[in-house]
C-alpha cells in the first residue's frame, strides 16, 4: 500500500497528531508560546514526518481539510489549556503554500476560532519567505486581513528566500524565525555568524521579534544570547511534545 493511498484515508481514521514545541525567551528561558508540529501516526510505519507527507498532501490536495483539522485541533488544545487553568500562551500553526492561496483559507481560520471560542490574538501563523513572494499585492491583503483579525505572523525558515527588506516592511509582520540552517555550524562558521547578527539587526529595526530554529547546544544559545535574539525553539529547550507531556513538562516542573 503506498503512502498516498493510505494518506486519503489517514483524516478519516483519525491518525493524525499534533505535537506542540515551546519558545522560550532567551534572557529568562520563560515559555513564551509553541508551534503546533504536525505527525502521522501510521498503524504500521509508526510515527511520520511532515517531509514525507506534506508535499504529497499539497499535490493530491488533502492539505486543505487537513489543514482544517489542524487549526480545529491547535485552536481547541489552546482552549482547553486555560480551561484547565494554564498560562494563556500564543500557539503557532505552519502553512503550506497550497494553504496559503487557498480562497477560503480565512474563512477557516476564522471558523476554527469561532467554534473553540479561542482568542485570535494567541493565534500566530508561519508562512515562509518563498510564499510570500510569489504574489505581493495578494500576500499583502491576506496578511492585513489576518492582523484585522487580531491574529499573528510569523516568517519562517527566514534567510533561506529572497524576501527584500522593503517587501518585510509592508507585510506587517510580528515576527520572523531564523533558518535552523543558520543556527547548526554557529559557533564555527563566522559566515553564519555573520547573517545570523544581520538578520536579528533586521528584525530590530524593523520592531519584530526574532526567534532563532534549531538550537541545539549551550554554545550555540550562549551566542544567540550575546546577540540579543528575542527567543528561541530547539532540542536544548524542548523537543516537540505531546499535550500530555507539554503539561508536564513546561507548567508542572518544579
Ligand atoms: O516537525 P518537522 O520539523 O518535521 O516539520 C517539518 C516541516 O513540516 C516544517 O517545515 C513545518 O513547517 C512543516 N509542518 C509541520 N507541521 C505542519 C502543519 O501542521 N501544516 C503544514 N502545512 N506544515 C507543517
Ligand atoms: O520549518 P519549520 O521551522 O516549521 O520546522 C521546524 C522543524 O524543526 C520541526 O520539524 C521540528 O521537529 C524540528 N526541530 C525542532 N527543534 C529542533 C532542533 O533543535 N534541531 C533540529 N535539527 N530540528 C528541530
Ligand atoms: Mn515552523
Ligand atoms: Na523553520
Amino acid at each position: 500500500l503506498s503512502l498516498e493511498s493510505s494518506l486519503r484515508s489517514a483524516l478519516e481514521h483519525n491518525e493524525f497528531r499534533l505535537y506542540y514545541q515551546p519558545k522560550r525567551r532567551m534572557s529568562n528561558g520563560e515559555v513564551t508560546g509553541m508551534e503546533a508540529l504536525l505527525r502521522w501516526e501510521h498503524p504500521e510505519l509508526g510515527l511520520v514526518l511532515p517531509m514525507q507527507f506534506i508535499p504529497l498532501a499539497e499535490e493530491n490536495g488533502l492539505i486543505i481539510p487537513l489543514g482544517r483539522w489542524v487549526f480545529k485541533t491547535a485552536c481547541q488544545q489552546n482552549v482547553t489549556w486555560q480551561q484547565q487553568g494554564y498560562p494563556p500562551l500564543t500557539i503557532a500553526i505552519n502553512l503550506s503554500a497550497r494553504q496559503f492561496i487557498d480562497e477560503h483559507l480565512l474563512d477557516d481560520i476564522k471558523l476554527a476560532l469561532k467554534e473553540t471560542g479561542m482568542d485570535p490574538r494567541l493565534l500566530e501563523v508561519e508562512i515562509t519567505e518563498s510564499m510570500v513572494m510569489r504574489d505581493l499585492q495578494q500576500t499583502i491583503q491576506i496578511l492585513q486581513s489576518l492582523k484585522q483579525m487580531g491574529v499573528r505572523v510569523a516568517i519562517d525558515d527566514f534567510g533561506t528566500g529572497y524576501s527584500s527588506l522593503s517587501n518585510l516592511k509592508q507585510f506587517s509582520v510580528d515576527t520572523i524565525k531564523i533558518d535552523g540552517s543558520f543556527i547548526q555550524d554557529i559557533v564555527r562558521s563566522q559566515e553564519d555568524q555573520g547573517l545570523t547578527e544581520a538578520i536579528i539587526a533586521v528584525g530590530r529595526s524593523l520592531g519584530l521579534t526574532v526567534v532563532a530554529e534549531g538550537v541545539e547546544n549551550s554554545d550555540q544559545f550562549e551566542f544567540l544570547r550575546r546577540h540579543f535574539c528575542d527567543e528561541f525553539q530547539g532540542f536544548y529547550g524542548n523537543e516537540p511534545l505531546t499535550a500530555e507531556d507539554f503539561a508536564q513538562v513546561v507548567w508542572k516542573q518544579a
